[in-house]
Order: C-alpha cells, then structure tokens, then sequence
C-alpha cells in the first residue's frame, strides 16, 4: 500500500518524530523486526533496539558483528511521503545524526564515508542499511526502515579476526569520556529526528554542506566497486541529490548513485 496525502495531511507536513523504543536483549537482526511491525502498521518513529543481534546483517547479505554490551544496534521505521527516486540520499542523512551524536562528546577524528559509513583512524565505527519497502519513482513507499550499527565500546573479547584491522570504536577515540551505548542511542535518536525534518523539508540540498564538512571521501582518489563500479578516479564531490561525483581516470565525470568505494592511501 502506498501512502497517499489525505486533505487533513498536507502533502509536504513538518515531521516530528516522537520515538517509542522497542527495546530486546538479543534478536536476530533489528531489521528484521523492525520490518515485521512495520508490516503490522507500526507507525513512523518506532525504533527497535537490541543489546546483541544474532544474524545483523549490512548491504548485500554481508554480516554485521553485534555482540552484546558493546554497540548501538538499532532500527528505525520511516514512513516519509517522497517517492523512492529521492530517498537514495537516506543513508547519508543517518549517517550525519551519527556524525552529530558523535561530537556531542567531542568524537574528533571521526568522519563520514561516502555512502554509509563513520571512520574514524582508517576503522570503521558505524553502518547504515536501508531497507524500503513498495514505492516507484513516482510513488514513496510503504515505509522505509533504516538500521544503524555503531560501536560504541570495544566488544569485550575484541573484534574477531577479519574485522582487527577494519574495524574500531567510539571508545577508541574517547577513552573514559565515552558513552554508554544507552546514552549514545538516546542523543543519536534526537538528531534522526532533526535531520530527518530537514530532509523532509528540503532535500539532501539543506544537509549537503554539513555532510561535505564531516566527510573524509571527497580530494581523494577511490575505487568505486558494487553494480557498475570496477574503475578508480578521484572523487571531487558530493552533489545536491547525495551522489559521489568522480572524476574518472579516463577523464570523464560521473555522479555515482549508490556503490562501494575503498579510498586509496595518500601516495597511492
Ligand atoms: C553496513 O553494511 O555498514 C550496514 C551495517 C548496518 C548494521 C545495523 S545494526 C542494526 C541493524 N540491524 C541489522 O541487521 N543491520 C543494521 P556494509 O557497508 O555492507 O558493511 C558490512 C561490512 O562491515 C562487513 O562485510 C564487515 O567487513 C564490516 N563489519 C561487520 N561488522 C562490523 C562491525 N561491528 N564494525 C565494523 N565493521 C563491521
């Protein structure tokens, strides 16, 4: 069912997300749940939380490490009135209420990588995925959830194996200053709620130039991977509508919509 403007609803409405936190010790991915009551009818600003996930999960199937005690693992029902065709900047706007959450407790160091991620020291520390569901390029869709994974504290046991040298924390940067993954969700919940406005309201436009100051992908040169990617080029920008735009190394330019990218070393 798409959701259509009703006469009592003007179409472009000021959204003002009052949160109600689902709050689980262990599930299988928040997604998923969150998934299920928005297929329910769970209204726009349910968020569900888990203390571990136990198939968490990132884009394309990958998996997602959420032990317990450590991280924010958290996902979020979204029911915005724009077409699909203008939600593939979503990511992105999540990924500045992190960003903004973050430097509440002075999180320096820490940037934003073109589409999803926070890095901080070259690690990973946060991933969005987000789901939508119906919609068409001229229809918004039936709801969109938007999962957010943050490592707030170091895992107890440490990162397993393939994630030791990608993966970091917020407590990496913020030592004893760093909060507790409760604090942290409740700060972060409050900037989705005011980054999502102003999307709402103005588009990724009226949010572009906060996320160009806390970005570490543009002036360098990347490897652009996923669906039509296999090529290099030196990212210049980040356009009004979210998209990477690239110079490539054969010399044309192009506004990458949705991808990987690996950013090269300085030097390389
Ligand atoms: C993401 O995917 O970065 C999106 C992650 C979203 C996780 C949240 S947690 C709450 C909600 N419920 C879910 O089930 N998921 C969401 P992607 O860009 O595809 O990155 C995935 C890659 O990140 C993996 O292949 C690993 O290399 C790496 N990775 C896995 N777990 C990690 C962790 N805890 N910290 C840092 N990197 C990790």
């Amino acid at each position: 069912m798409a959701l259509s403007a009703s006469p009592e609803m003007p179409d472009r409405h000021p959204i003002d997300i009052a949160w109600s936190v689902v709050s689980l010790a262990e599930t299988t991915s928040t997604n998923d749940v969150a998934r299920a009551l928005a297929a329910a009818g769970a209204p726009e600003g349910t968020a569900v939380i888990a203390d571990r996930q136990t198939s968490g999960r990132g884009r394309l199937g990958r998996a997602w490490h959420s032990p317990p005690g450590s991280g924010l693992w958290c996902s979020v029902i979204l029911r915005p009135r724009l077409p699909l065709s203008q939600l593939g900047p979503l990511a992105l706007v999540v990924a500045i209420a992190v960003y903004r959450a973050g430097q509440r407790w002075q999180a320096t160091g820490l940037g934003l990588k073109w589409p999803n991620d926070l890095v901080a020291d070259g690690r990973k520390v946060a991933g969005i995925l987000t789901e939508a569901v119906g919609g068409s390029d001229t229809l918004p869709p039936e709801y969109v959830v938007v999962g957010i994974g943050v490592n707030v504290r170091r895992p107890v046991d440490g990162f397993p194996s393939p994630l030791q040298q990608t993966a970091g924390a917020l407590e990496d940067l913020l030592g004893i200053n760093c909060p507790t993954v409760g604090e942290f969700g409740t700060v972060m919940l409050a900037e989705l709620a005011d980054v999502y406005r102003t999307f709402v309201d103005d588009g990724f436009a009226g949010l572009q130039a906060e996320w160009l100051r806390a970005n570490i992908t543009t002036g360098r040169q990347v490897d652009v991977g996923g669906t039509g990617g296999g090529w290099s080029g030196f990212a210049e920008a980040i356009d009004e509508l979210g998209r990477l735009v690239v110079r490539r190394d054969e010399g044309d330019v192009v506004a990458v919509a949705a991808g990987d990218v690996t950013l090269r070393r300085p030097g390389n």
